[in-house]
This record gives structure tokens, sequence and C-alpha cells, in this order.
């Protein structure tokens, strides 16, 4: 296969499709404003717009136009359902009661500035309105309700105690203890990888994909997602607050991770052989698209 990637510019993507994801957050502020009581409003402004990668809804908006999607602004919206999810989620894994972090993405954090009830209730808030959002966006993409049905089902499903909550609830049960390689993983691909694979399959499922693609993307996804945090654990254990924008936290808490399980140089080609299964994966799928090879090798090129 040709490396479509090595063409491919990444950064102007990434800013392109920032772009739009970020004008379809505001939409969805907009929208959700009357919903919403007006005390809790700049919180939840403040954890949906403070910026990140926005990798969930990239992947979101590449795997909708590699499944064959017709390009509208709903692409967009519909990416934007997940990244409410990611957004709610480090608002309350921030909080006191659980990382009690002071930094985000190099601002102080929601409850730092809204104080923690605000911030707590604002990141519940946010939930509903994610499924909201999946729902309205699926039924502009999709002329088949079901597909709507679908979207709202799997985002659930992956943002609960069998995705992300559950890895959260495994990761604060693990803290103080050292966890097996196996159940690292298995953490991971919960808190980490659900999200991440749900956004892929959202993407698909909005264009119509066939199930092969979808198996594809679900390899994909669980592949990229474990590089990401193996990742993660490498720049926690190497990279100061300045890079990072929040302070390293995993030694601090007494967590394992694959740098404390198989040091960093290990951890590191573990991440670059997971990045090798993800693109063999897009090919075993019939998959051709370079934003998604580009962005699995972007995973553990990434310094932040
Ligand atoms: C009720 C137990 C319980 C949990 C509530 C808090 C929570 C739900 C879940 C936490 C999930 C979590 C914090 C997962 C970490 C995911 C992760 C690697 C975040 C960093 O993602 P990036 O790098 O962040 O994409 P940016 O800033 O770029 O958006």
């Amino acid at each position: 296969m040709t490396d479509t990637s090595t063409a491919f510019d990444l950064a102007a993507f990434l800013d392109r499709e920032r772009a739009g994801v970020d004008a379809a957050l505001d939409r969805a502020l907009t929208r959700f404003e009357p919903l919403v009581p007006a005390p809790l409003m700049p919180a939840i402004r403040q954890g949906v717009r403070s910026g990140g990668k926005r990798l969930r809804p990239v992947l979101c908006a590449a795997a909708f136009r590699a499944c064959g999607g017709t390009e509208s602004p709903a692409v967009h919206d519909l990416a934007a359902a997940p990244e409410l999810i990611h957004a709610y989620s480090l608002m309350h894994d921030d909080l006191p009661c659980m990382d009690d972090a002071p930094l985000r993405r190099g601002e102080p954090t929601p409850h730092r500035v809204h104080g923690v009830d605000a911030a707590t209730r604002a990141g519940a808030l946010l939930i509903p309105l994610a499924a909201l959002q999946a729902w309205a966006a699926g039924r502009v993409l999709h002329p088949d309700q079901g597909v709507a049905r679908s979207l709202v089902r799997e985002l659930t499903q992956a943002a609960g105690a069998g995705g992300m909550v559950g890895g959260q609830v495994l990761d604060l049960l693990g803290e103080g203890r050292e966890l097996s390689a196996e159940q690292l993983d298995s953490l991971h691909n919960r808190k980490t990888g659900a999200l991440l694979v749900v956004s892929l399959r959202m993407g698909a499922l909005a264009a119509g994909a066939a199930a092969e693609r979808l198996d594809a993307l679900d390899r994909y996804g669980r592949c990229i997602g474990l590089a990401f945090q193996v990742q993660d654990d490498v720049l926690d254990a190497s990279a100061g607050e300045e890079v990072l924008g929040k302070a390293p936290s995993d030694a601090a808490l007494g967590k394992s991770t694959y740098v404390s399980l198989h040091g960093i140089e290990e951890a590191g080609r573990r991440a670059r052989v997971l990045v090798e299964e993800a693109l063999q994966a897009l090919r075993n799928g019939g998959l051709e698209s370079a934003p998604l090879e580009a962005l699995a090798r972007y995973v553990v090129e990434r310094d932040h």
C-alpha cells in the first residue's frame, strides 16, 4: 500500500477540522442555553470551549468520510456529541473527589473557577445534552430513524459502566495497587478506548457503513486507544507541567502505568506496534483514509 500519510498535511487538516468542530460546539451551546439553568452555563461553556485536541470528533468525522458519507455541517454536529461526553468526563475527573487537579489545558479547572457544585452539576448536565446532540445530528445525516437510535445507544453505552465510567472505577480501585498488563489493558480499553471507538463507529454508522467496515474501525480504534494511553503514560513520566498543561499525576497517585510496568523504552515500542496494528486494520477493512492513517501516527508522535 502507498504511504498516503507522508503527503498528507495533518496540521492543516487538524486546523480545519477543529474549526468545524468548534463551530458545531458553539451551535450546540446556543441550542442548549434554554435547557440549562443559567448559573450553570458559564461552567458548561468553560468545560466545552476550553480547547483540547478534539481527537474524538476529528476521528468521528474522518470515519464518516472514509465510509463514503456525504459532506454536510451536520457531520461536525454529530462529532460534537462524543466531545461533550469527553468534556464532562474531564470536568468530573478534575474534581477534588477524584484527581483534585488545579490545571487543565494550561488553565485553572472549572471547579477552581466556578466552584465544585457548579462544575459537578454542569458536568452531569452534559451527559443528556450529548445524547440529544447525537440524536439530532443523526436525524439530519441519515433518513433511517433507527440509525439515530443506534447512535444514541452506542454513545451512552460507551460512556457508561461497560465503557468510560467502568474504566474510571477500575482506575480508582487500582490506585496504590500493582495491576497486571491484562488488567491495565482492560482498564484503558474502557476508560479511554471506548469513547474513541464509539466516535469512529458513530461516524461510520451515520454514513451507513457495512459491518465489515465497522469491525475494521473497531479494531483500529482499540489499537489507537491503547497506543494513546501508552503515550500518555510516557508523557506523564517524561514531560513537565509546561508541556502537558497539567501537573503530571500518575506517580503521585500510586497508579500502575505502562511505564511502571514495562519501562519507558518498552512502553514506547508497544505504542509503535499498536499503531502498525491499527494501520493493518484499516487495510483489512478496505478503508483508504489518509486522515485516519495520519491520526494513528499522531497519537504516538504527539508531545502533549
Ligand atoms: C462516576 C467513577 C465515575 C466516573 C465519572 C470522571 C469520569 C466519569 C471519567 C473519567 C474518564 C477519563 C478522565 C478518561 C481519561 C481520558 C483521557 C486520556 C483524557 C485526555 O484526553 P485528551 O488527551 O484531552 O484527548 P484533550 O485535552 O486533548 O481533550
